[in-house]
């Protein structure tokens, strides 16, 4: 019997992610992989993209990690764990280990995924590997200073897209990597948040349960790199769902639906307010950067509206 998806239930397994790392305090992605893990109830494996993930928990000779882990090279999480994958099915094929209904899942960053690991995580998705990837999501390289990524943000002030005279931040609309790869047709592709862990956690069993390859898309602030208080990731993460920044969906087996749906959408100057990234876009000057990021989130959550057959 699956553990329920209740607090009390939960509180009484053992954490896979063990206290005493070094993320920052108030880091998405510590709570990203703790729900995910919490979730999950059979043996996994795990391979980790480089990244602040991987080098906070991971400081020689000690580890966090209470599961199998393997840190491979910055592009690929995705090919290391597909040949984990393939390895264990050889194995159990051959007689020579008992099947257990191991997991294999792969963390990597926005920068990992949607950047330098995009080529080998297509070509695990269209192999149809029996594996779960997640990106934590940052939407930066936050590991390495903060540098732009192709999942930040238009208008986000980062050290490769400077706020000042020049530009006004990242002049550019980010990737939607979710849709691409829903695009690959594969059984589960989901698109979440820990604010609304019960909704991660669904979709992480979910995706864990698929034949074949899922892919989770989990939202993960980083208050070093979106500039608020440590104290604050929770409620940030929040503002990007109620403002439709980032829709909370799934794609199951080609089938779209919204898991979650404010029954007010806020305007996106709340998400921006919060967050000192985007502090230079309420100068005037700016002010047109914001109707263009308004625009950009109404038209990609009509077109979610109708994909999910919402509109
Ligand atoms: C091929 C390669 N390019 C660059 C680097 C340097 N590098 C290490 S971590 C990192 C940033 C990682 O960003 P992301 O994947 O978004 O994860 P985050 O640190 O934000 O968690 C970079 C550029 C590297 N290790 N390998």
């Amino acid at each position: 019997m699956a553990t329920k998806l209740n607090l009390k239930e939960l509180s009484k397994r053992e954490d896979r992610l063990a206290p005493g790392h070094r993320l920052c305090a108030g880091c998405g992605a510590g709570i990203v992989v703790r729900q995910i893990l919490a979730a999950i109830d059979e043996p996994v494996v795990l391979a980790n993209a480089t990244g602040c993930l991987e080098v906070s928990t991971t400081i020689f000779p000690y580890t966090s990690w209470r599961v199998p882990w393997i840190h491979n090279a910055f592009e690929n999480a995705a090919s290391t764990m597909s040949g984990v994958e393939t390895a264990y099915r050889a194995l159990v094929k051959r007689g020579k280990i008992p099947e257990q209904n191991v997991k294999f899942i792969a963390f990597g960053g926005d920068g990992g995924t949607y950047d330098i690991g995009i080529q080998a995580l297509s070509g695990a998705l269209e192999r149809g590997h029996k594996m779960m990837y997640v990106c934590y999501n940052n939407e930066a390289y936050m590991n390495t200073g903060i540098q732009r990524s192709s999942a930040t943000p238009m208008g986000a002030n980062t050290t490769t897209s400077p706020a000042g005279k020049v530009i006004p931040g990242k002049m550019q609309p980010r990737k939607d990597l979710t849709a691409i790869c829903a695009a690959h047709n594969i059984p589960y592709v989901a698109q979440a948040s820990p604010h609304n862990w019960r909704d991660l956690m669904e979709k992480a069993r979910k995706g864990v349960a698929a034949d074949g390859p899922a892919f989770l898309n989990v939202l993960s602030s980083c208050n070093r790199g979106w500039r608020h208080d440590t104290d604050t990731t929770v409620e940030v993460m929040k503002l990007a769902t109620e403002t439709c920044v980032w829709p909370l969906y799934e794609v199951e087996n080609g089938v779209w639906r919204l898991t979650y749906k404010p029954k007010v959408k806020k305007p996106v100057t709340e998400w921006l307010q919060a967050q000192g990234r985007f502090r230079h876009l309420f100068r005037p000057e700016n002010q047109y950067m914001i109707e263009r990021i308004q625009q950009d989130v109404d038209e990609r959550w009509e077109r979610l509206l109708k994909l999910c057959g919402e509109a």
